[in-house]
């Protein structure tokens, strides 16, 4: 366990680990599929502040795993189902622009949707 510091971090039976490295969505995913996980998407308050740590380790915001892309306005984890935890920051989600499908975590741990293109920190869940 002591090895997941400072890139990881275990939270009931999920690990959080980033990879050191940034890319957009579309390749955090791939990132994480090749290594056996998902990108990030913690589902409570102690998983989403395993993610925030990593964010603050690294000084570099990340992804989440969820995602509006399907139907806008409805954000989903990677397997499909509804949110059942957010921490928006206040304002958010405003898809602002038109095109903001992705979710990035902030130092604090809040929540920003994001244009899925621009380049984030890559973490994913195991
Ligand atoms: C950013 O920079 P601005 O205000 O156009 C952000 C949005 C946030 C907003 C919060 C691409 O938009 O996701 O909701 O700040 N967009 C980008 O004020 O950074
Ligand atoms: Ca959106
Ligand atoms: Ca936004």
């Amino acid at each position: 366990l002591v090895a997941l510091f400072p890139s990881g971090r275990a939270v009931g039976k999920k690990i959080f680990k980033t990879t050191g490295f940034k890319g957009n969505f579309e390749e955090a995913m791939k990132s994480c599929k090749t290594a056996g996980g998902i990108v990030a998407s913690p589902r409570n308050k102690a998983e989403n502040k395993a993610v925030q740590e990593i964010v603050s380790t690294y000084k570099e915001l990340a992804f989440l795993g969820m995602t509006d892309t399907k139907t806008e306005g409805k954000f989903i984890y990677p397997a499909g189902e509804p949110l059942g935890y957010s921490n928006w920051n206040s304002k958010e989600p405003n898809n602002k622009g038109g095109g903001e499908n992705c979710i990035e975590i902030f130092s604090d741990g809040k929540w920003n949707d994001k244009p899925c293109e621009e380049p984030h920190l890559i973490i994913c869940e195991f």
